[in-house]
């Protein structure tokens, strides 16, 4: 395709002849009229003839001169307006051609991204407990060494995203108390989410669970002291007991993932 700025170009320069074209045209006009008022300058009635004619000549040579300029600004106008449309009608049929390409990559993006996403899918199947907490089935517990009063442990483990843990089997215990094992080298009593202070006897769970399994120590609960509190590793058995929500103990915080 020629350039616009190219067919522009040729159609000044073009313009530029004509117009020299009429200019020497105008000249040679009012040479020759001139040398034809020269000699004819005896004869007044033939000079005001010659001068008429000089100007009808020019007036024609005018008219023509307009005319053919006028005629080649409408052609240029029509090419340069078929070929601003030529370019309107290509510039689309490019523009998708080189978005086509970038069109692809996302095309192929969401294929890359289908993998992580389908990995956060499984990583929201199977989730996994916070640092430091340990992990027993669906629970998180983690091990408070702090020395607090039962309700004071229970609001720490809240803050925590918890509550103090609470126990469903033998091996939930077992995990639990693995998990101190492992982090103090031994067994100290430590405070879990059991409670009857709200009625005597019946126990329950701070986190809302259901109270149905029990690993009660020999003798206990015997609720000694208003003991409303539930601390495992207790006594010799190492399993549970009441005591006075008051006292001072190590805690263990439980969530569900
Ligand atoms: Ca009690
Ligand atoms: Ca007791």
């Amino acid at each position: 395709m020629i350039p616009s700025s190219a067919v522009t170009k040729q159609t000044s320069g073009f313009l530029e002849r004509r117009g020299g074209m009429c200019v020497v045209q105008l000249l040679s006009l009012v040479l020759q009229t001139s040398l034809d008022v020269l000699f004819s300058r005896q004869q007044k009635e033939e000079g005001d003839r010659t001068i008429c004619f000089f100007l009808l000549k020019i007036v024609i040579t005018l008219n023509i001169c307009i005319t053919t300029t006028m005629k080649m600004l409408t052609v240029s106008l029509l090419v340069c307006a078929i070929m601003a449309l030529t370019r309107a009608a290509d510039v689309p049929t490019g523009e998708p051609d080189l978005n086509s390409g970038p069109e692809a990559v996302p095309t192929g993006e969401p294929d890359l991204n289908s993998g992580p996403e389908g990995n956060s899918d499984i990583a929201e199947v199977a989730p996994s407990c916070p640092g430091n907490w340990t992990r027993y089935n669906d629970s998180c517990f983690f091990y408070v060494p702090s020395h607090m009063t039962w309700a004071d442990a229970e609001k720490h483990c809240q803050t925590l995203g918890g509550n103090l843990a609470s126990v469903h089997s033998f091996d939930e215990q077992h995990a639990i108390q693995s998990m101190i094992q492992r982090l103090t080298l031994g067994f100290p009593e430590t405070w879990l989410g059991g409670y009857d202070a709200t009625q005597e006897g019946t126990w329950f769970w701070s986190d809302g669970t259901d109270f149905s399994y029990t690993f009660w120590a020999t003798g206990e609960p015997d609720d000694s002291r208003d003991a409303d509190c539930l601390l495992m590793n207790y006594g010799d058995e190492e399993k549970f007991g009441d005591q006075p929500c008051d006292q001072l103990k190590p805690s263990a915080c439980g969530k569900k993932l």
